[in-house]
C-alpha cells in the first residue's frame, strides 16, 4: 500500500516534469472515440412557477416526492420534509416562486399535507398540489395563467422553520 502510494507520487512528479519539458503532442488518432463524461443529475422536470395544468401539478408532486423521500421508504417524514423545504428555499432564492415571509413554515405545511399519521405519501402530495392548483385557478378554467401560476407557486412554497427568529 505504502509502496503503491510512493509510486503514484513519483509518477505524478515525472508526469509534471515531462509535461514541462515536452508540450503536449497533437493527438494522432483523432478518430478515436473519446469517452464523454456525462454527469448523472436528477433533472428538474418542472418548477412550481411553470405549472399550468393539473397534469403539471401532479408531475411536480411526483418529482418533489422522489427528491424529498431521501431514504426511499415510500413516505416523507417531518425531517425529510424540513430538509426538502430548506434545500428548495436555498435553490430558489432570488427566483420566482421562492418562499418569502408570508410562506407557510415547513412544520405547518407538513402537518397539513401529512395529516394525522405525520407521514406524507405520494398520493397525499399529489392531492395537496392538486388542491393548491384549484385554489390558484381563480377563474376555474383548469389552466393557470401567468398570475395564477405565481399564486400556485406562492401557495406551495414553504419556508424553513428556523428562519423565523423571535428575539
Ligand atoms: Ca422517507
Ligand atoms: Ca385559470
Amino acid at each position: 500500500m505504502i509502496k503503491l502510494m510512493l509510486t503514484t507520487v513519483a509518477s505524478s512528479a515525472l508526469v509534471l516534469t515531462a509535461a514541462a519539458a515536452n508540450p503536449p503532442e497533437a493527438t494522432t488518432s483523432a478518430t478515436a472515440p473519446t469517452p464523454k463524461y456525462q454527469p448523472v443529475e436528477a433533472e428538474t422536470p418542472i418548477t412550481p412557477v411553470a405549472v399550468t395544468t393539473k397534469e403539471d401539478a401532479a408531475k411536480l408532486a411526483d418529482w418533489q416526492f422522489a427528491v424529498a423521500d431521501v431514504n426511499a421508504d415510500g413516505s416523507i417524514d417531518e425531517e425529510e420534509f424540513a430538509a426538502f423545504v430548506a434545500a428548495s428555499a436555498e435553490e430558489s432564492a432570488g427566483l420566482p416562486g421562492a418562499p418569502d415571509e408570508k410562506s407557510e413554515p415547513a412544520s405547518k405545511a407538513f402537518e397539513t399535507i401529512a395529516k394525522s399519521d405525520m407521514k406524507i405519501t405520494k398520493a397525499e402530495l399529489v392531492d395537496a398540489r392538486s388542491k393548491s392548483f384549484d385554489k390558484a385557478d381563480a377563474d376555474g378554467d383548469k389552466a393557470l395563467d401567468a398570475l395564477e401560476q405565481q399564486r400556485f407557486a406562492a401557495l406551495i412554497a414553504a419556508k424553513p422553520d428556523k428562519t423565523d427568529k423571535t428575539q
